[in-house]
């Protein structure tokens, strides 16, 4: 990797591109770092590279002449290669890991420009630049910090570099996360313990322990980043869900008896609440209530989900043939085979969104398996987004429409749904 760094303070930057690993790196000649004085390249005998911005304002703007002469000089002693021409600048794209990593493995060559003053003439960036790119929200007084900055992070993934391409495989940025905290001797630093899991030395602990502490210190100093991770184990799963408070619940399931009837006419009632909230034009008509719930209890079938023994969720399977499918708008996918049907499925609002639809789906599969049936049906009101995604998701076909025949909800159209074994 060649990089060129084009500036007005060549002997400012260059010991800080001498020093250290990447010092050692271009001595192997694993790295080419060149820095180059632009005032060199003026076609003016006051060797001028500024002047006064045009429309007037505060100070001065750097030529294009000298900044394209430089260039073209450098481009000429480097000779073809892979090159990238980037402009350091605070409106430049803000400069991250994915950047660098882009930069080493598709380019053999970096021309780093760095301004000063007020900027550089926007027709050198227009003309001459590939990329405009900064370090973060923030002015400075030149460039020069930023190139140097780009060219470490660039120069470090170049293979050699550092002894093993671990060091930063596994570092912050890598995978989207934070790095964890690091420690060394001693033990104890003014009363502070190192974290007993590091002193033990298990190395599988270690490991989770690490894991952990990215994700809790990525949530907690880097809230874009932690959203937008997904994790990579059902391990991190885990994690992330403690972490954002969404941790699987464990439920329990069991038949309902006549006692729950109060139970599972508070989880439809809630239901029936949040369906209208969401606009949508079902269980509108005062069912389920209290006595089809006793019904559906009595029928067998019904059974009540809860969470430390608190009412969660309710469902019903029916076993029976279900007379408002015999007519379909569509075709069900084991037309004549006995099949089960899901009914009233609901969950109280406290549990929404924490896995309890798949549960009680999951069960009702199960049961109608169970018992010898090659499938299981439902309906949906067309505008249930929440229950259509579950469906969906769990591998149920859309058959088609039914009709209620013997409801007395204003809106009796239903989407039909079929799994099959
Ligand atoms: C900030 C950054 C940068 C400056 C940054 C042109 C004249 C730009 C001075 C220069 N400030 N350059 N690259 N945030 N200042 O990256």
């Amino acid at each position: 990797m060649r990089i060129d760094i084009l500036t007005l303070f060549p002997e400012a930057v260059r010991p800080m591109m001498e020093a250290s690993i990447l010092g050692r790196a271009a001595k192997k000649g694993l790295i080419e770092i060149h820095c180059v004085q632009i005032r060199d390249f003026t076609d003016n005998k006051q060797q001028q590279v500024d002047d006064y911005p045009y429309g007037g304002g505060w100070g001065c703007v750097m030529m294009a002449q000298p900044l394209k002469a430089c260039l073209d000089w450098v481009t000429a002693q480097a000779g073809p290669k892979k090159r990238r021409v980037i402009y350091l600048s605070p409106q430049g794209a803000r400069f991250d890991q994915g950047h660098a990593r882009r930069l080493v493995s598709e380019y053999d060559h970096l021309v780093l420009v760095c301004g000063h003053y007020e900027g550089v003439d926007e027709r050198f960036i227009q003309t001459c630049c590939d990329e405009e790119l900064s370090l973060g929200d923030f002015v400075l007084t030149g460039g020069e910090i930023p190139a140097m900055a780009v060219a470490d992070s660039v120069c470090r993934m170049v293979p050699g570099v550092l002894s093993d391409p671990a060091c930063y495989m596994g570092e912050s940025h890598w995978d989207g996360l934070l790095e964890y905290p690091q420690y060394t001797r001693p033990d104890v630093w003014e009363g502070l313990e190192v974290p007993e899991v590091l002193r033990q030395g298990v190395h599988r602990d270690i490991q989770a322990w690490r894991r952990e502490q990215q994700l809790i210190r990525t949530q907690a100093r880097r809230p874009d980043m932690f959203a937008a991770y997904t994790p990579q184990s059902p391990e991190e799963e885990r994690i992330v869900a403690r972490l954002t408070g969404r941790e699987k619940l464990v439920y329990d399931c069991r038949p309902a008896v006549p006692e729950d009837v109060d139970a599972l006419v508070a989880i439809t009632g809630e239901a029936s609440d949040y369906l209208r909230q969401c606009g949508v034009d079902q269980w509108q008509d005062g069912f389920p209530n209290r006595d089809t719930l006793l019904a559906d209890i009595a029928a067998g079938g019904c059974w009540l989900f809860t969470h430390d023994g608190a009412p969660a969720g309710v469902v019903c399977l029916y076993a029976r043939e279900e007379p408002d499918y015999a007519v379909i708008d569509g075709a069900w996918r084991t037309e004549g085979a006995p099949y089960t049907t899901i009914h009233r499925a609901a969950v109280k609002a406290a549990y929404r969104g924490r896995g309890l639809a798949d549960e009680m789906l999951q069960l009702c599969e199960d049961l109608a398996l169970g018992r010898g049936y090659g499938s299981v049906r439902a309906d949906t009101h067309p505008d249930n987004r929440a229950m259509r995604t579950v469906l969906e998701r769990r591998g149920y076909a859309l058959c088609g429409q039914i009709y209620l025949t013997r409801s007395t909800e204003s809106d009796r159209r239903r989407l039909a749904y079929e799994k099959v074994f």
